[in-house]
């Protein structure tokens, strides 16, 4: 099943709204197979960050993304990528529609609460920069069928 990478960002921790979050993907059918609060590495987060090395903001953006702990987090699910993006909302708060969680939550582009992997290359790339593959766990839910 597809598998995405989601993170908040540390400003969403500092705002307390990690539980609120993570209720929003168990509450649309996803599953939870992995999730840690760390502390990001400047490398880690140039890594993962490495399409935007070019952009005038991408300084600020690994000063940012490494600035306090993040809740990186995998989860899976059918579609769990487009459909996670969606929950996200646009990139620019103004942008995001109400009912998204940037939408809900954000007021500017710097501070706009979650990562989310953009695409299965994407998810691939930033699952291997933050977790071990042994720390990824399989097992089953009897809601599965549910869904
Ligand atoms: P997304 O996080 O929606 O995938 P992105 O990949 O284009 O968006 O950019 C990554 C992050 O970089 C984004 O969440 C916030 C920051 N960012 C993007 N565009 C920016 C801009 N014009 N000014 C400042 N920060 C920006
Ligand atoms: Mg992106």
């Amino acid at each position: 099943m597809e598998k995405t990478f989601l993170m908040i960002k540390p400003d969403g921790v500092q705002r307390g709204l990690i539980g609120k979050l993570v209720q929003r993907f168990e509450d649309k059918g996803f599953q939870l197979v992995g999730s840690k609060l760390m502390v990001i590495t400047k490398e880690q987060a140039e890594t993962h960050y490495a399409e935007h090395k070019e952009k005038p903001f991408f300084g600020e953006l690994v000063q940012f993304i490494t600035s306090g702990p993040v809740f990186a987090m995998v989860w899976q699910g059918d579609n769990v990528i487009a459909l996670s993006r969606a929950m996200m909302g646009k990139t620019n708060p103004l942008d995001a529609a109400p009912g998204t969680i940037r939408g809900d939550y954000a007021v500017h582009t710097g501070n706009n609460i979650i990562h989310g992997s953009d695409s299965p290359e994407s998810a691939e790339r930033e699952i291997a920069n933050f977790f071990k593959p042994e720390e990824l766990l399989a097992y089953d839910r009897a809601l599965q069928s549910w869904i």
